[in-house]
């Protein structure tokens, strides 16, 4: 896989051999490894060895060659062996809010979560946002991904298919609705109905005796704001997309 600026590349799978005439170009080598090459000139990358690669400059302009993870930047003068070991790093961002939730002092009985996942599968990465609904996940290998935001009482919020590429990804501040109260996926008159049964009540832990999250925005007390705050989004089924 190749990005190419301006189509002066030529790209050989079989002999791993890349050739740049001029502006920039960033080439995936395999599937763990990105190399950034700015500048002009002409380079060509051939495979010495398994993971070993030689790079030439053979152009008359200066050629840069960015590592992804150590952030090395080497000048290309002549020609330079290197290997892929190296892991390359990028950075996710983004920031979430919870319906009805004015205080993020409330966020560790509401414990929202940032679930990044590699679209083809893999080990789930869990970030637990900041007090104020900011996330980063980092060190991410350039790839397909999939995020789901998630927060007890609250529908989740999901992503699908979405490169993490040569840049660092910001995505769209998003907002999860409260609903979730008796813990299936849609909200509906019972969730209306659990709450009415406890308005009023001092609430500790956000649970009712039925175990129905009644206390939505977590400030101790079941009150028009809970109430309002699911019936606004009734008739909606978790997840919702992302924005
Ligand atoms: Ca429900
Ligand atoms: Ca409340």
């Amino acid at each position: 896989m190749y990005l190419d600026q301006n189509d002066a590349v030529k790209f050989e799978c079989g002999s791993l051999k890349l050739e740049v005439t001029n502006g920039a170009v960033e080439v995936r080598l395999d599937a763990d490894t990105l190399v950034s090459l700015t500048g002009g000139g002409e380079v060509k990358i051939s495979e010495t060895a398994t993971d070993e690669y030689l790079i030439e400059n053979r152009g008359s302009r200066t050629v840069m060659l960015i590592d992804g993870v150590e952030s090395i930047t080497d000048t290309i003068d002549g020609a330079e062996s290197w290997t892929t070991n190296d892991t390359v790093s990028q950075t996710l961002s983004g920031a979430i809010t919870l319906q009805s939730v004015e205080s993020t002092s409330t966020f560790d009985l509401i414990a929202p979560r940032l679930v990044l996942t590699r679209a083809d599968g893999g080990t789930p990465i869990v970030v637990i946002p900041d007090s104020d609904g900011a996330f980063e996940f980092t060190n991410l290998m350039p790839w397909s991904y999939e995020i789901s935001a998630t927060a007890n009482g609250f529908m989740s919020v999901g992503k699908t298919e979405f490169p993490v590429g040569g840049s660092p990804v910001t995505l769209f501040a998003t907002e999860l609705r409260a609903g979730i109260v008796d813990r299936d996926n849609i909200v509906n008159i019972r969730d209306i109905s659990a709450i009415t049964a406890s308005f009023g009540a001092a609430i500790v832990g956000r649970v009712d005796g039925f175990g129905c999250i009644v206390d939505m925005n977590a400030d101790g007390v079941v009150d028009v704001r809970d109430i309002s705050a699911v019936a606004a989004n009734f008739g909606s089924m978790s997840p919702l997309a992302w924005p």
